[in-house]
C-alpha cells in the first residue's frame, strides 16, 4: 500500500502537534510505523488520502455504532446547523436527549450532558466526593477513565498503599488520594475496604474494561462490588463511556441488573460529534450547581448540533433492533475468528461481548491487566500491520477493543477472516 501522502502530511504535523496527532493512541506509537491520515470514511470503511480503503473495526474508538457518515445523523446534523450551532441558553433536545437516556437507563434518575468522557468522569469524581464529603477514590488497574488527574494513577508496591502518579503533572499528593486495585480481585478490595472504607468516596471502574484489550468480568465481582460499596456507604461509578448505548440499550447495567450510583457516557451517545454525559441518583445529581454546592460547568455542554447528532443515532439504534443485529454481527465474526485459531499453534486468546471484541497475543486466560501483559506484542504489531496492508483497520494497540459497526456486514466480515489469516 502506498501511503507517501500520509507521511507527507505527518511530516508537516509534528511540527505544529505535538507527536503529529491530537490524541496520542492514533500516533502507532505502540504498533511501531507512521500513522495514515483519513480523508473520509462511509459506512464500515475508512478511506486515507492515499485512497486507501480499510474495514474499520475502531469506529472512531467506539461512536460510530451505526458506522460512519449515516444518513439519520448526516440529516438531523444538517437541519439542526440551518438553526445555529450554539445557543449557550437551554434548548429543547437537551430537555429530548435527557429524558430519552433517563427511560432506557433505570439507574439515571438525572442527568447532565458536557463534551467529553472525561469531562464525564471527572464530573462524577468531583460530584462523589462533594457528595460523601470523603476524598479517596478506588480504581482498577487497566481501566481508563480519561485524562483525569485523580484517574491517571497506577497501583503503588502493595494493595493498600496508595497511588501513584501514571502520568507527569500530577501532584503525588492528589494521586496519594486514589487506591488502585486489581480488577477481577474480590479478597483484596474486601482487604482494602475494611482498612480505609469510611474514607473511599467512590469506586469507579469500566464494568466491562476495554482499555486494557477486552476483559470480561468473573461471575460475582461486580454483584459482590455493589454490596461492599453499598455497605460502606461509596458511590459505585460505572464507567459506561464505552460500553453505554454500545453493548445494550442500558449499557452493561442493563445486561447485568446491576444499579450504579452514578455513570459516565460518551462516544455513542454523541453520534459522532463532542459528547459526554453523566448521571444517577437524584439525591447525588441534585448537588450540582446550581442547586448544590458542586460546581460543574461547559460553555458547548448539550450542544444542538451534538444533540441532533446523538438523539438521531440512539433513535436509529433502538428502532431498528441495532443491539440485536450488533450481537448477530458479533457472534458470525467470533464464530469465523474461532475457526481460524483453532489451527494455529501460537496461543491466542479471543474474547467478545456483542458488538465488541479482542485478540490477545497469549495463551493465558486475561481476567486482569498482569495477564494482558503477558501478551506477545511483537506479534500483535505484526498481525497489526498485517491486517492494515490486507485494508482491515484494527486498533493500533495490544491494549485497545475492536468494534463492529451495523455497516459491517458479511462481506466485511469474510474480508476481515481474510485478513486475519494471512497477518496471523
Ligand atoms: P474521552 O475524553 O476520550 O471522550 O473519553 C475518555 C474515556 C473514558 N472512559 C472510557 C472507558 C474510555 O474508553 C475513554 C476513552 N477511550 C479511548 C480509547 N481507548 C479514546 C481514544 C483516545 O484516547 O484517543
Amino acid at each position: 500500500m502506498n501511503f507517501s501522502k500520509s507521511e507527507a502530511l505527518f511530516e508537516r504535523a509534528k511540527v505544529v502537534i505535538p507527536g503529529g496527532v491530537n490524541s496520542p493512541v492514533r500516533a502507532f506509537r505502540a504498533v511501531g510505523g507512521k500513522p495514515f491520515f483519513a480523508a473520509r470514511a462511509n459506512g464500515a470503511y475508512l478511506y486515507d488520502v492515499d485512497d486507501n480503503a480499510f474495514v474499520d473495526y475502531v469506529c472512531t474508538w467506539g461512536p460510530a455504532i451505526l458506522g460512519h457518515a449515516p444518513e439519520c445523523v448526516k440529516c438531523a446534523v444538517g437541519a439542526a446547523l440551518e438553526r445555529g450551532t450554539s445557543f449557550g441558553v437551554p434548548g429543547a433536545l437537551e430537555v429530548e436527549m435527557a429524558e430519552m437516556v433517563t427511560a432506557w437507563m433505570p439507574s439515571l434518575e438525572m442527568v447532565r450532558m458536557c463534551n467529553s468522557g472525561t469531562e464525564a468522569t471527572m464530573s462524577c469524581i468531583r460530584l462523589a466526593r462533594g457528595y460523601t464529603g470523603r476524598d479517596k477514590i478506588i480504581k482498577f488497574e487497566g481501566c481508563y477513565h480519561g485524562h483525569v488527574d485523580s484517574l491517571l494513577v497506577k497501583a503503588g508496591s502493595g494493595a493498600l498503599t496508595l497511588g501513584h502518579p501514571d502520568s507527569a503533572g500530577i501532584p503525588a499528593s492528589l494521586a496519594a488520594e486514589t487506591l488502585c486495585l486489581p480488577f477481577n480481585d474480590l479478597p483484596v478490595l474486601e482487604k482494602v475496604l475494611r482498612e480505609v472504607g469510611e474514607q473511599v468516596a467512590a469506586v469507579i471502574l469500566e464494568p466491562i474494561p476495554a482499555n486494557a484489550g477486552l476483559i470480561l468480568p468473573q461471575a460475582g465481582f461486580l454483584q459482590e462490588l455493589r454490596r461492599l460499596t453499598a455497605k460502606h456507604g461509596i458511590v459505585l461509578i460505572f464507567d459506561e463511556v464505552m460500553t453505554g448505548f454500545r453493548v445494550g440499550k442500558a449499557g452493561v447495567q442493563g445486561l447485568t441488573g446491576i444499579t450504579p450510583d452514578l455513570s459516565a457516557f460518551g462516544k455513542v451517545i454523541g453520534g459522532g460529534l463532542p459528547v459526554g454525559a453523566f448521571g444517577g441518583k437524584r439525591a447525588i445529581m441534585e448537588k450540582l450547581a446550581p442547586l448544590g454546592p458542586v460546581y460543574q460547568a461547559g460553555t458547548l455542554s448539550g450542544n444542538p448540533l451534538a444533540m441532533a447528532a446523538g438523539l438521531a443515532q440512539l433513535r436509529e439504534l433502538d428502532a431498528n433492533d441495532g443491539f440485536v443485529k450488533l450481537e448477530q454481527l458479533g457472534a458470525l465474526l467470533e464464530s469465523g475468528v474461532r475457526e481460524l485459531l483453532a489451527g494455529k499453534k501460537l496461543g491466542y486468546k479471543f474474547y467478545r461481548i456483542g458488538s465488541m471484541w479482542c485478540l490477545f497475543f497469549t495463551d493465558k486466560e486475561v481476567h486482569n491487566l498482569e495477564d494482558a501483559k503477558t501478551a506477545d506484542l511483537a506479534a500483535f504489531n505484526k498481525y497489526f500491520h498485517g491486517m492494515l496492508e490486507n485494508g482491515v483497520y484494527v486498533p493500533p494497540s495490544q491494549f485497545e477493543t475492536c468494534f463492529i459497526s451495523l455497516a459491517h456486514g458479511e462481506v466485511e466480515i469474510r474480508k476481515t477472516l481474510t485478513a486475519m489469516e494471512r497477518s496471523l
